[in-house]
């Protein structure tokens, strides 16, 4: 029997509602849920996929403890696996102090394994070394609120993105990012044609198909804009002088600035023509409502919090906030970015929006939570705290739910602290990540579908995240190991002393965490978990007694400041580190794919999740290639201050000359060479020390490698994964996928200098099962190729081919429709001919709902088949609607060459 559990999806900070349909032992299907309030049933294509991901393969199952560096880890209990973590950090704290130890966990906690981190650290460690993912993510926004408004609290909701006369999108791909806010943003537009959207990014992406005006900015140049926006808002008349004398302080030094960024300077800064500034000012001046949208392109960057505060700005002077339609909305990242800004998961902040450098606050939360005092020395932000971490500063580091090896910029520095430190705890759900590597102490996780807690999405409401089924293995949620440990820290850290542990489930967490937000400009004290099941998904403030959440804060023009007045900032314009320059003269900037999830633990289980994109890329335009002389998918070696890479280039009309991208995804699991942040710099924004990893100075180099290899593999694909992947390790090249549906296989391209030895190659052949049984075999010692096809009941099960390129593609389409054709034996035997029907052309999955490939689309469209027509004959962009903004660029690009 199945049965169906309300839950919220673990990917972005839109926070859908999912329907978990399970027969109580595994997870068979996932569904929108149609009442909850984030996406009324829409799925994007990672929240619809969720049932195909978390291959058991690949999650951790036990814990598994090393006894010594340079050992192997082996399985342990819980009991002895607690213990000895207890006694670590209990013998690094008495020798080396509190400050000896250090915590890096992650936004895609649930608020209650988030606070009970932080009572762990802070009360009863009594440090401040307690930093999250959220550092590379929104602690810029952090700032930016706090400055600007006084208090760290998105104003708006997501209706009042359908409701706004004019939408301003800045440094966010919300069509890849946050897919269902964007459908709901497509929707309106849709009915209101008048409603004006401006999107302000380096690159012409997805999310400008919508867009009314797009200002395609030099990287980094935004705070300029922003004040060159206002200089025209000035002039014409266009600010709300009544609102900023009521309510606001400041304006007058932010006149006076403002008046060095005149049209004609600012166009030339930002590298845009002066017209379309002046009409965007026009759009967001006159329009009865004017709300903003931003993301990293905004937080990410060494001017982060001027950024974030000179957009605000921008609202403030026209009066756009608290109201129908307006406020500076910023888009949370992680599914509960907003809870661990709530629970105070930044090494500067505590719980309730409080401030660990504020001795009152600080008393505040001891006294809650009956200890003496808490830690007055600051605590180390992320970036701070790897260095430390090196130096030999920290002696046992606590890391939970995020993978540092994978997401930190200048991946040489953060390899180089985890092999340095001398304990490690690695809480993981999956057991494979770059960061497991480094894991003395592995801890197995509950995840998705089995844990339970509350997260909150960018609108401020909290959600209920259910259990479905039981953890594999011996994995627990988050919560009770972290608890377990500090039950067993505490009797070494206060003997004979109550403990400030004793939860027993996470409502018990919630229950005592909410007290913390009472009479904050958070407060939730109202709600509990029973409350949340009874009335649905709230908003905060959500204070005792109250019926209903909160959709909109600032109506009344009064803010959480000292004297009720929100602030304008008046910082200029600096430009980003790593200009380009001669020996670096490209500028990298990073970022996400639509069907892919960070570091790929739990996305990159599911092989249909790389139809859309398979391998990562270097993105360059046209003429970059041309002037180096580049093709289409050569092998290049990027270089930056800091590492070298080796992926494949490939030239894209959405960059601008001297701009370069790679998506963030691949680290060094998937891709050999540590990945995308090898390159990426450790700069960070003074205030909310939020690293640069949107700018990076590169050079890019042709590499020649002679000696190409392609495997293709059915079956068993996280098993083969993990035998083959250290056996590519000596590869200059070297990058991996899955790839298919319903038969998923593992996919590998690498290149080196020289051919492996014999050794080598049978050991690989071994792995794959080609080497004996019904196998196609072709050898040419003197050409160096070397072909083997399995065959199995009449289709292709496995290919490996080395010294021959042209028929990957044509093979790989034999594979997937499941053929064995003459064709195939004839172009076997024969040397380097080349396939049956030329190579074919890489063909990318479009829709991944529907499963309709680029190159059909292409050929309806070329037939002068229309949006409607594709939908209705080849049902693509009839699901989630995803890939609608790309099928349109291809009807565009169409429209245009015919
Ligand atoms: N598919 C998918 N969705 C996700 C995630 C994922 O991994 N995959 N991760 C989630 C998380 S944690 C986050 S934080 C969000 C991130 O969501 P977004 O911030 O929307 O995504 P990014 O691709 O990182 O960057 C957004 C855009 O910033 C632009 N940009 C770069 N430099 C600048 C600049 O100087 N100025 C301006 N104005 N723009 C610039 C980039 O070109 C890029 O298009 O996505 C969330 N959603
Ligand atoms: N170059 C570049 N680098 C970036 C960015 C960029 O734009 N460009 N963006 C940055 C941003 S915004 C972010 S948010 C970070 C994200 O960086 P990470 O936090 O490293 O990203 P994830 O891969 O999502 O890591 C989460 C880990 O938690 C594990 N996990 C999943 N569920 C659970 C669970 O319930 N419990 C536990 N204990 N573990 C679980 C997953 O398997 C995964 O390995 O990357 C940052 N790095
Ligand atoms: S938009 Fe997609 S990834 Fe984000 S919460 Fe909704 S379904 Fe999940
Ligand atoms: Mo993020």
């Amino acid at each position: 029997m199945t049965v169906k559990t309300a839950s919220t999806c673990c990917y972005c900070g839109v926070g859908c509602g999912v329907l978990i349909e399970h027969d109580g032992e595994r997870i068979l299907d996932v569904q929108g849920d149609p009442t909850h309030p984030a996406n009324y049933g829409r799925l994007c294509t990672k929240g619809s996929t969720l049932h195909k991901t978390g291959d058991l393969a690949a999650r951790a199952l036990y814990p598994q403890l090393r006894l010594g560096k340079g050992l192997a880890r082996s399985r342990v209990d819980w009991d002895s696996a607690m213990s000895h973590a207890a006694q670590m950090f209990g013998q690094a704290i008495a020798e080396h102090g509190p400050d000896s130890v250090a915590f890096y966990i992650s936004g895609q906690l649930l608020t209650e394994d988030y606070y009970a981190f932080n009572k762990l650290a802070r009360a009863l460690i009594g440090t401040n070394n307690i930093d999250s993912n959220s550092r590379l993510c929104m602690s810029s926004a952090v700032v930016g609120y706090k400055r600007s408004l006084g208090a760290d609290s998105p104003p708006c909701s997501y209706e009042d993105i359908e409701r706004s006369d004019c939408v301003l999108i800045v440094g966010s791909n919300m069509a890849y990012a946050h897919p269902v806010l964007f459908r709901r943003l497509e929707q309106a537009k849709a009915e209101f044609p008048d409603k004006r959207i401006i999107v302000i990014d380096p690159r012409r992406t997805d999310t400008c198909d919508l867009a009314d005006l797009h200002l395609q900015i030099k990287p980094g140049t935004d705070v300029a804009l922003f004040h060159g926006l206002l200089h025209p808002l000035l002039s014409e008349g266009l600010i709300d002088r009544a609102y900023i004398e009521a309510h606001t302080r400041g304006f007058s030094e932010l006149e006076a600035l403002v008046a060095d960024y005149p049209p004609a300077v600012t166009s030339v800064l930002c590298g845009i023509a002066e017209a379309d500034l002046v009409a965007a000012a026009r759009m967001i001046g006159s329009a009865p409502s004017f709300l903003s949208l931003w993301c990293m392109g905004l937080n990410q960057s060494t001017s982060g919090s001027a950024k974030n505060s000179a957009l605000i700005n921008l609202h403030l002077a026209t009066g756009q906030i608290g109201k129908s339609g307006s406020g500076p909305f910023s888009l949370t990242g992680q599914p509960n970015a907003m809870g661990g800004r709530e629970t105070g998961s930044l090494s500067n902040l505590l719980p309730g929006h409080r401030d660990a450098g504020n001795a009152e606050h600080r008393d505040e939360v001891a006294d809650y939570w009956g200890v003496d005092r808490l830690p007055s020395a600051p605590g180390l932000s992320a970036i701070e705290l790897f260095e430390a971490v090196r130096d030999g500063r920290i002696k046992a580091l606590y890391i939970a739910c995020t993978n540092p090896a994978q997401s930190l910029p200048d991946q040489t520095l953060v390899r180089e602290a985890l092999a340095a430190c001398p304990f490690v705890i690695v809480q993981e759900a999956f057991g494979n990540t770059e960061t497991c590597q480094y894991a003395d102490l592995l801890l197995p996780a509950a995840s998705w579908g089995e844990k339970q807690g509350s997260v909150t999405n960018s609108e401020r409401r909290i959600s209920h995240v259910r259990a479905a089924i039981p953890a594999p293995g011996e994995a627990r949620g988050d919560w009770a190991i972290v608890c377990d440990f500090a039950r067993r820290l505490e009797k070494q850290l206060r003997p004979g002393q109550p403990s400030l542990f004793n939860f027993s489930a996470p409502a018990e967490l919630f229950d005592e965490f909410i007290g913390l937000t009472r009479g904050r400009d958070l407060d939730y004290s109202g709600l509990d978990h029973a409350l949340i099941e009874k009335l649905g998904p709230q908003q905060w403030p959500f204070p005792a007694g109250a019926t209903a959440g909160t959709r909109r804060l600032y109506a009344d023009g009064r803010f959480p400041t000292d004297d009720g007045r929100a602030r304008f900032l008046h910082e200029p314009y600096v430009p980003a580190i790593e200009q380009r320059d001669a020996e670096y003269p490209l500028t990298l900037n990073t970022g996400r794919l639509r069907d892919q999830w960070h570091g790929m633990s739990r996305t990159g289980t599911a092989a249909q999740l790389f139809g859309h994109v398979d391998q990562a890329q270097l993105s360059l335009h046209l003429d970059e290639l041309e002037r180096r002389n580049f093709s289409n998918g050569q092998l290049v070696k990027v270089t930056s201050r800091r590492g070298e890479l080796v992926l494949p280039v490939l030239a894209d009309d959405q960059l601008r000359p001297g701009q370069a991208f790679i998506p963030m995804h691949w680290g060094d699991r998937y891709l050999k060479g540590l990945g995308v942040n090898v390159l990426t710099q450790p700069a960070f924004d003074p205030l909310s020390k939020q690293p640069e990893l949107k700018h990076t100075g590169i050079d890019v180099q042709p590499v020649a490698l002679d000696w190409e290899l392609f495997i293709l593999v059915e079956g068993d694909v996280q098993q083969r994964f993990d035998a083959l992947r250290p056996l590519c390790e000596a590869f200059v090249f070297a990058s991996f996928a899955l790839t298919g549906r319903d038969r998923p296989a593992l996919l590998i391209r690498a290149a080196h200098t020289v051919a492996p030895d014999a050794a080598w190659m049978n050991s690989v052949d071994r792995l794959l099962g080609v080497d004996e049984g019904a196998v196609l075999v072709y050898d040419d010692p003197a050409q160096s190729v070397s072909k083997r096809i399995r065959i199995d009941q009449g289709r292709i099960t496995a290919i490996r081919l080395t010294g021959e390129a042209a028929a990957r593609d044509w093979l790989r389409g034999l594979w997937e429709r499941g053929e064995v054709s003459s064709p195939l034996h004839r172009w076997f035997m024969a040397p380097l001919a080349s396939p049956p029907g030329g190579a074919a052309a890489t063909d990318k999955t479009i829709c991944n709902c529907m499963n309709v490939s680029a190159s059909r689309i292409r050929a309806c469209v070329e037939n002068g088949m229309d949006l409607q027509g594709l939908k209705e004959q080849l049902g693509c962009g009839t699901q989630c609607g995803s890939c609608v903004p790309e099928i349109k660029r291809m009807l565009a690009i169409h429209a245009v060459t015919a």
